[in-house]
C-alpha cells in the first residue's frame, strides 16, 4: 500500500505505525477495501437487489419491478426490515444469554458468580412486576430471570420495559400499533412479512420493522445491560488507558474481543491470580496483561478498567504487532480474516461461543457452569504461547481516559450519593450552558478513514456546548484521542466547560458497549421525568449519529431511537434504501409525523453537523429555552442551594 493510501486508512497513529511496519504480504481489511469496490446494486446507490425467491435475484432500478411485480420501494423496505431483524436478533440473543446466566447464578449453578448489585436487581425485578418485599435475593433473581426469559417468547400484550418510556411516547406507540408483544415474535414476524408475496406496503413493512427494533432497545438490549450490571456491577467512573501501546513487551498479552461480558469479566478477574502469574513467570513473562477490542473491551473497561486497545478496525492490527499471545473471541464483529492473519504470526486465535466458530481457530467451549475453569484454560494457552513470539513491534502510543458512566452513575455524579438527580443536567440544558445532547455511536467502516468522522463531529459538538454521549467503537475513537479525559473540557465551549469543571467530568461520556445504547433510552426517560424539557422524547434538544456505521445492529439501534422520537443521522456508507425516494420519504417526513423521530442518511459530515444543530435549536425554540440566560457557574454553592448536596 502506498504512503498516501495508508493515511487514508485511519486517523489512529498506532494503526498507521503498525501498517508501516508490517510485512507487505500480509493483507488487512484496509487493503481489501482498496482492492474491492462495493457492488453498486448491492449498496443500493443505483438500484436494489432482491433475492427473496428463486425467480430472482431481481436487480431493480427506477420504475422497473421484480418478476413478481415487487417495486423498488417494497424491496428496499423489505431489505431494511431484514437488516433490522438481524441486528435486533443479535442484541436480543445476547440479552437472552445474560438472562440464562442470571438464572444459573440464582440457582447457584454458575461457578464463582454471584449477584453483585442487589439494589439494581430489586429495581429490575420490580420493573418486571415481581414482588421483592420480604424475599431472599436468590428467589427474586430466579423469578426475574424467568420473567425476562419469558419476554422472548411472549405472544401477546406488551413487553414490560415499555412502561419505563415517557407516558406520551407509550401512547404514540399504542396508537400506531407498534408496541412489541414479545422479543422473538417481532423478529420472526419480520422474516415472515418479508417472505416473497407477504407484506408489500413499504410503510406497513417499516412500521413493523420499528416494532422489531423497539423489541431490541426496550427489550433484548435493556435486559442485556441490566443483567450485566446486576451480575458484574453497575459501572462507576474509573480511569484507564487505551490504544495498541497498552500491549506489553514483557507480559503475556491476552486480547478479549467480541461482545459478551461473561467470560471476559472472569478472564480479567483472573489476570492477577497468584498461581497463573507464577505460571506466566515460569515461562519468562512478568505477568498477565488482559486487554480488549470492540465491545467486549467496553464491557471490561466499564467495570474493571481493562484497556481497550482498539475498536473494530484495529482487530487485525493488534495481532500484527507480534505481541498478542492469544485472542479470545466470543460473538459479533469478529472478522474471519483473523484466522488468516494468525497464520503469519504466533497468536493463538480462540473461539469460545457455540454460536461462533471460525475455521482455523481453536475452539474452547465456554459453559457458564465451569466458567473459571474455561478462563484458566484460555489464560494458560496464552502463557504457553508467550515464548513463541518472534518480531515484536508495539507502537508506543497510549491515551488516558475515564469511562464508566452508567445512568446510575450520571445521577450520582450530578446529585451526590443521597440526592441522586439529573436536575443539574436539565438546568444546564434549560439555561443554555448545555445546548443539547448528541449521541455519537456505532462502528468503524473500512470504506472511510477510521475514527475520522467520530472525532471530527465530537470535537465540533463539544466546542459548541453540546454534551456528547457515546457507546461502542465510537467511544473508543474518542478515547484514543484523549477526549474522554476531564481535561478535554479545554476543548469545550464555555458553558459545557463550566459544568465539566464543576462536576469533574469529561465533555464526552462513555456509556458502554453497543448493547448499552439502552442506557441512553433510560437517561432520556429520566431527563423527561425530571421536568422542564417537555413531555416526550421528541421534545428534547437531542439527536443521535452513527457516522461510521457498518453493522446490522447499528440499523436496529438507529431504528429504535427513531421510533423513540429521536432524530437519527447515519453517515459514511448509505443506508440500504436510498435508491427509493419513496422509502426515504417514509423514514424522514413519514416517521417524523407519526413518531416525532426520523432516520436519515446524510453523506456529508458538515451537513450532519448543520442538520443536528438546526434540529436541536428548533427544539430549544419550541421549549422556549432558546433565549440566552445569564451564565451561572455550577459550583458547590449552587448545588447546595439546589439541595443536591
Ligand atoms: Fe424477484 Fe420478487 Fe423473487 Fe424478489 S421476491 S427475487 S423481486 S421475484
Ligand atoms: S463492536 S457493532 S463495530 S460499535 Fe459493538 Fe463496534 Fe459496531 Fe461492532
Amino acid at each position: 500500500m502506498k504512503e498516501k493510501e495508508k493515511k487514508m486508512c485511519s486517523e489512529d497513529k498506532a494503526v498507521l505505525e503498525v501498517l508501516e511496519n508490517i510485512d507487505q504480504t500480509v493483507e488487512t481489511v484496509f487493503d481489501r477495501a482498496q482492492n474491492m469496490k462495493c457492488c453498486p446494486i448491492g449498496s443500493s446507490v443505483s438500484g436494489i437487489c432482491c433475492k427473496n425467491c428463486a425467480m430472482g435475484p431481481c436487480r431493480i432500478r427506477d420504475d422497473k419491478v421484480g418478476l413478481c411485480g415487487a417495486t423498488l420501494a417494497t424491496i428496499a423496505a423489505r431489505n431494511l426490515a431484514r437488516h433490522i431483524a438481524v441486528g435486533a436478533a443479535a442484541h436480543s440473543d445476547h440479552g437472552r444469554d445474560m438472562a440464562m446466566l442470571l438464572k444459573e447464578v440464582a440457582e447457584g449453578k454458575a461457578e464463582g458468580l454471584r449477584i453483585k448489585d442487589e439494589e439494581k436487581l430489586l429495581r429490575f425485578a420490580r420493573n418486571l412486576g415481581i414482588k421483592t418485599e420480604d424475599r431472599e435475593v436468590k428467589e427474586i433473581a430466579l423469578d426475574a430471570a424467568n420473567k425476562a426469559l419469558a419476554l422472548f417468547g411472549q405472544q401477546e400484550g406488551e413487553i414490560d420495559f415499555i412502561s419505563l418510556a415517557p407516558k406520551k411516547r407509550q401512547e404514540i406507540w399504542r396508537k400506531n400499533k407498534i408496541v412489541p408483544r414479545g422479543i422473538d415474535r417481532e423478529v420472526v414476524e419480520t422474516l415472515h412479512r418479508t417472505h416473497m408475496g407477504v407484506d408489500q406496503d413499504p410503510e406497513n413493512i417499516l412500521d413493523h420493522a420499528l416494532r422489531n427494533a423497539l423489541s431490541d432497545g426496550w427489550g433484548g438490549s435493556m435486559i442485556g445491560t441490566e443483567i450485566t450490571d446486576i451480575i458484574f456491577n453497575t459501572p462507576e467512573a474509573l480511569p484507564a488507558k487505551t490504544n495498541l501501546g497498552m500491549l506489553s513487551e514483557k507480559d503475556v498479552n491476552l486480547v478479549v474481543h467480541g461482545h459478551e461480558p461473561t467470560l471476559s469479566e472472569v478472564i480479567a478477574d483472573l489476570a492477577d491470580d497468584k498461581k497463573l502469574v507464577e505460571y506466566a513467570k515460569s515461562k519468562g513473562a512478568q505477568g498477565i496483561n488482559v486487554v480488549g477490542i470492540c465491545c467486549t473491551a467496553n464491557e471490561v473497561l466499564m467495570r474493571q478498567g481493562v484497556a481497550p486497545i482498539g475498536n473494530f478496525l484495529s482487530q487485525e492490527l493488534a495481532i500484527m504487532t507480534g505481541s498478542v499471545d492469544a485472542m479470545v473471541v466470543d460473538i459479533q464483529c469478529i472478522m474471519q480474516s483473523l484466522a488468516e492473519v494468525v497464520k503469519k504470526y504466533h497468536t493463538k486465535l480462540i473461539t469460545s461461543s457455540p454460536k461462533c466458530k471460525i475455521p482455523g481457530a481453536t475452539h474452547v467451549p465456554f459453559e457458564d457452569r465451569k466458567i473459571y475453569d474455561t478462563a484458566r484454560e484460555i489464560i494458560k494457552m496464552a502463557i504457553d504461547n508467550y515464548s513463541n513470539r518472534k518480531d515484536v513491534k508495539i507502537p508506543n502510543i497510549t491515551s488516558d481516559l475515564v469511562a464508566g458512566f452508567s445512568h446510575e452513575y450520571i445521577r450520582y455524579m450530578l446529585g451526590g450519593r443521597f440526592r441522586q438527580s439529573l436536575r443539574p443536567l436539565n438546568d444546564g440544558i434549560i439555561d443554555g450552558r448545555i445546548q443539547g445532547v448528541v449521541a455519537i455511536v456505532g462502528c468503524n467502516n473500512a470504506r472511510h478513514v477510521q475514527d475520522k468522522y467520530h472525532n471530527y463531529l465530537t470535537k465540533e459538538f463539544i466546542k459548541r456546548d453540546y454534551l456528547v454521549v457515546q457507546t461502542g467503537c465510537g467511544a473508543i475513537s474518542s478515547a484514543k484521542c484523549g477526549m474522554l479525559m476531564p481535561e478535554a473540557y479545554e476543548l469545550a465551549g464555555d458553558g459545557l466547560k463550566s459544568i465539566c469543571e464543576a462536576v469533574g467530568i469529561p465533555p464526552v461520556l462513555h456509556l458502554g458497549s453497543c448493547v448499552d445504547n439502552s442506557r441512553i433510552l433510560t437517561v432520556v426517560s429520566e431527563v423527561l421525568a425530571e421536568g422542564g424539557l417537555g413531555e416526550d422524547v421528541s421534545d428534547l434538544p437531542a439527536a443521535g449519529i452513527a457516522p461510521e456505521w457498518m453493522s446490522e445492529k447499528a440499523l436496529s439501534i438507529g431504528a429504535y431511537f427513531a421510533a423513540s422520537g429521536v432524530y437519527v443521522l447515519f453517515g459514511g456508507e448509505p443506508i440500504p434504501v436510498i435508491s427509493s425516494q419513496e422509502v426515504v420519504n417514509i423514514m424522514t417526513e413519514g416517521w417524523d409525523k407519526k413518531y416525532g423521530g426520523k432516520l436519515e442518511y446524510v453523506p456529508d459530515v458538515e451537513q450532519i453537523l448543520e442538520k443536528v444543530i438546526n434540529h436541536i435549536q428548533a427544539k430549544r425554540k419550541a421549549l422556549k429555552i432558546d433565549v440566552k440566560k445569564e451564565r451561572v457557574l455550577f459550583d458547590m454553592e449552587a448545588r447546595r442551594e439546589l439541595g443536591n448536596v
